[in-house]
């Protein structure tokens, strides 16, 4: 079974004799960066095949052997017809005499090895010295040439509600590399727990941290796991987008620094579900404690982070006055700017006109925008920045699925606030140009599916949630726009153009032997043919 999710540009498998992977097999790294990716890749294959796969430094590829798998960097490599192809394109060409990838920078040339370890034989993904597969560690003849459409592509993990420890984010991002994701946002700090340690407020994690959602113990990030995570994801050309969710969601902080609280009594911890509650305080006398905290906090986040985002929230402060909001979003925006980031907010934020150059909104009304989300959203544009798009009845992956009750782990997980449950299908039908009227593709920054985890307390419940919808976010971020003249389901050898459900499901099967060899615990939703 052959697919690449999300589906290529271009994919052809002709048929052809396939490539084999074996003892001899080099790595062969031309152009500056080829050989950290290659060795990246060669790490994580040695683990299954047991070979050596040492990684040389090569001339384009004309030097390798049939057997060998050539990294190549070199400009004009990646689809020059594709936006994209640029910062992340590649092509990949595969046959019985070797396997050339190739693009113009690092992160294309890790793209591209994202999609030859779809292509290998699922065994690929097993830690556990596996017996090789039957007819060895073949790769169809192939050639794919394929770039992004969005920029942006990104995981949302809520490690607030629930804290998950950094094994369980390390592999999490692994999975979503293997999508060509291309951002990790975590949701750090929230009412129920505040999850990194700030040295200049040590009381954040020393109390804030102790708590989640209900009374499952607390937990937090180390400076030094959070640089661990970070690192992980840096191999893997994915991008820590760290959210400290300001004025509202901040009963943790609250409770931990009396001083934040306009009446100077700190509230209890809580570990209940409901959100809109807390707030900053917004008034004169909080001010200098209160911009301190601010400039602390986010100063000390954004030198820990080598991205350009910092995410500061800004939704659903329903404790916060309409004038105060305005009041502090401006301080908060102000102090992350001060910080050097991009700031990126909910689109709640988009209420305010002073927002500092550049600012993105993320979206996350529903496909149909309710009460003024899309005005508040295109206010970002108007800004001079952009928008992410995460409508929550397509995209939010903590919304449960429709036929919930008959799943393994029980009823209990997921919420249906966002117009009910949302199947694989809903996850995988929408365009993104056509959200919010105003919002030309230029103005996308990019697409995020983020997992809430109030009802999520486990790495398996996440993955169960998770995958495969993620799968169907992540197609509409990196695959082409549906075009109406595309061909579809009679063009069975070429991926990509036009949005087929049933080649979709058909290469989600192909996905599904790889995440069964990883171990993830996804649902396997009806209507794939999952073997
Ligand atoms: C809304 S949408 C939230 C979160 C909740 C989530 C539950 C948004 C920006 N905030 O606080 O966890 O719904 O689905």
């Amino acid at each position: 079974m052959t697919g690449i999710v999300p589906a290529p540009i271009s994919a052809d498998y002709p048929d052809r004799a396939p490539f084999a992977l074996d003892t001899d097999t080099r790595f062969v790294a031309t152009g500056e960066g080829a050989a950290a990716v290659a060795r990246t890749f060669a790490a994580f294959a040695r683990v299954s095949t047991g070979f050596e796969l040492p990684v040389v430094e090569g001339s384009g590829g004309a030097d390798a052997a049939a057997s060998d798998i050539s990294f190549v960097i070199a400009a004009g490599e990646a689809p020059d017809d594709a936006p994209l192809g640029e910062a992340e394109g590649y092509t990949l060409e595969s046959g019985s005499d070797g396997v050339r990838l190739a693009a113009d920078t690092p992160a294309g040339l890790f793209r591209a090895s994202q999609s030859l370890r779809q292509l290998l034989p699922a065994e690929i993904e097993r830690t556990d010295a596996a017996k090789p597969p039957a007819d060895g560690w073949l790769v169809p003849a192939a050639s794919v040439a394929d770039a992004p459409r969005f920029a942006y592509r990104g995981s949302m993990l809520d490690v607030a509600r629930h804290f998950f420890p950094v094994e369980d984010v390390l592999d999490h991002i692994d999975r979503i590399a293997l999508l060509k994701l291309n951002v990790l946002h975590l949701h750090l700090t929230d009412d129920q727990g505040w999850r990194l340690q700030i040295d200049s407020w040590p009381e954040l994690t020393g109390i804030g941290a102790s708590t989640s959602t209900g009374g499952d113990g607390g937990g937090f990030y180390t400076k030094d796991d959070y640089r661990r995570i970070v690192e992980y994801a840096a191999e893997r050309f994915v991008t820590v987008v760290p959210e400290i969710d300001l004025p509202g969601h901040t009963n943790a902080a609250l409770s931990a620094y009396p001083e934040l609280n306009c009446d100077g009594v700190a509230p209890r911890p809580y570990e209940g579900i409901e959100v809109g509650f807390s707030s900053l305080c917004a008034t004169p006398e909080r001010a200098e404690v209160t911009d301190r905290f601010l400039a602390d906090v986010l100063g000390e986040v954004a030198d820990l982070t080598p991205g350009p985002w910092l995410h500061v929230g800004g939704d659903e402060s329903l404790a916060t006055s309409e004038a105060d909001y305005l009041d502090l979003v401006r301080r908060i925006t102000a102090a992350g700017a001060a910080t050097g980031k991009t700031v990126v907010g909910w689109h709640e934020m988009g209420a305010s006109r002073e927002l500092p150059a550049g600012t993105v909104g993320q979206y996350w009304d529903f496909v149909a925008p309710r009460e003024d989300a899309a005005p508040l959203t295109t206010s970002f544009v108007e800004q001079g920045g952009s928008v992410i798009l995460s409508p929550a009845d397509v995209a939010y992956l903590d919304m449960k699925y429709p036929d919930d009750p008959d799943g393994p782990l029980g009823t209990k997980l997921g919420q249906l606030w966002a117009d009910g449950p949302t199947t694989l299908e809903e996850a995988y039908g929408w365009e993104p140009t056509s959200i919010v009227p105003g919002l030309a593709e230029s103005d996308i920054l990019g697409i995020e599916a983020p997992v809430w985890t109030e009802t999520i307390s486990t790495s398996p419940d996440l993955e169960f949630m998770v995958f495969p919808r993620i799968a169907a976010i992540a197609e509409i971020a990196w695959s082409p726009a549906p075009s109406d003249d595309a061909p579809t389901s009679d063009r069975p050898v070429v991926e990509g153009g036009a949005r087929d459900v049933e080649d979709f499901h058909a290469r989600l099967a192909a996905l599904g032997t790889h995440l069964d060899a990883l171990g993830v615990s996804y649902r396997k939703v009806g209507g794939v043919p999952w073997v």
